[in-house]
């Protein structure tokens, strides 16, 4: 979506709905600082969802939507699984792709953006389940580390086939019973961030989504870093409540208790020297630039 296409026509703004005005009035798209905090208010990312009540991949969108960089010009490739049920909601322009498929199309889409608009930055975000990613889609995701194609992938990590009833994937943990894995899991999870790093990607983060100034950090450094270095990979907890038999307000729990110390979701970013460099000089940069758009307006 664009702030163009939301704009009212001067001589019927006084006749349109009052939820449509305030979308306007309030629509975040174009402010290079729009932020998590934003969400209450950016009416335009995402309203409603189809997943289940409490499902922690619900506000997994709502902050990253809410922290790309640029997202009249950012598109998301998806993948058949339960965050499929939330692209249709989502006010960013999407493809969805067959299942294991969707490193592959989002590598042919962001070359044909690059050749269609090379004036224009353009971001590309994959966002899929870890059966998607890790497992049936495991080779069109590593063949796109290994061609260093300038994207983000974003695995939503929650250590099982979700949306076909609870199958096992290879980052569930080890001894975990699902309700279609009933033998339990017989080896550890697999270290993919170890794994993305080695295979060529510049900026790896794995985390869950208790704490919202952390998933935008990771978001943001990894798209800057995807358009000057290339491939980078974001793993973030998004429990499945229904599987592990928790109740929709107890997600957050789940992944605050995840992320304590010895958890498997301690936050962790590997990258270079140079990216780490790049990383520094850029956070300080748009520090500076906020700096500045809030002492004009002050
Ligand atoms: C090519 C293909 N193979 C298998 C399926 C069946 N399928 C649909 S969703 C899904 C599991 C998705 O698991 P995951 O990627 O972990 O996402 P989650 O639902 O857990 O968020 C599977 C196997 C399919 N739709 N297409
Ligand atoms: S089945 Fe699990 S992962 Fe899927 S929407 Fe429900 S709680 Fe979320």
């Amino acid at each position: 979506m664009s702030k163009e296409k939301i704009a009212l026509c001067e001589d019927l703004a006084d006749v349109m709905p009052p939820e449509y005005q305030e979308l306007v009035a309030t629509a975040t798209f174009g402010n290079e600082d729009r932020s998590w905090k934003d969400i209450g208010s950016s009416k335009e990312l995402i309203e409603q969802h189809s997943l289940c009540a409490g499902c922690p991949e619900s506000i997994a969108f709502r902050f990253i939507m809410s922290s790309i960089p640029n997202p009249e010009d950012s598109v998301f490739v998806g993948s058949t699984g339960c965050t499929s049920l939330v692209f249709p909601q989502v006010g960013i322009h999407n493809i969805h792709s067959l299942f294991g498929n969707q490193n592959a199309v989002a590598s042919g889409l962001q070359r044909a953006l690059a050749v269609r608009f090379p004036d224009r930055v353009k971001d590309v975000f994959v966002l899929a389940g870890d059966g998607a990613t890790v497992d049936i889609g495991l080779d069109m995701t590593m063949q796109s580390w290994f061609r260093q194609e300038k994207f983000t992938t974003i695995c939503f990590d929650n250590e099982l086939y979700a949306n076909t009833g609870g199958q096992e994937s290879g980052l569930m943990q080890k001894g975990f019973v699902a309700k279609m894995a009933p033998v339990g899991k017989k080896f550890e999870k697999v270290k993919l961030p170890e794994i993305a790093f080695e295979a060529g990607c510049h900026y790896v983060a794995i985390l869950t989504v208790s704490k919202p100034n952390r998933v935008e950090q990771a978001i943001r450094r990894a798209t800057y870093v995807a358009r000057e270095f290339g491939p980078t990979y974001i793993q973030l907890y998004t429990p499945c409540i229904l599987e592990i038999g928790k109740q929709s307000m107890e997600g957050l729990d789940e992944m605050k208790d995840s992320e304590s110390i010895g958890g498997r979701f301690v936050m962790r970013e590997l990258m270079t020297d140079e990216v780490k460099a790049f990383i520094k000089e850029k956070e300080a940069e748009d520090k500076a630039r906020r700096k500045k758009a809030k002492a004009v307006t002050a």
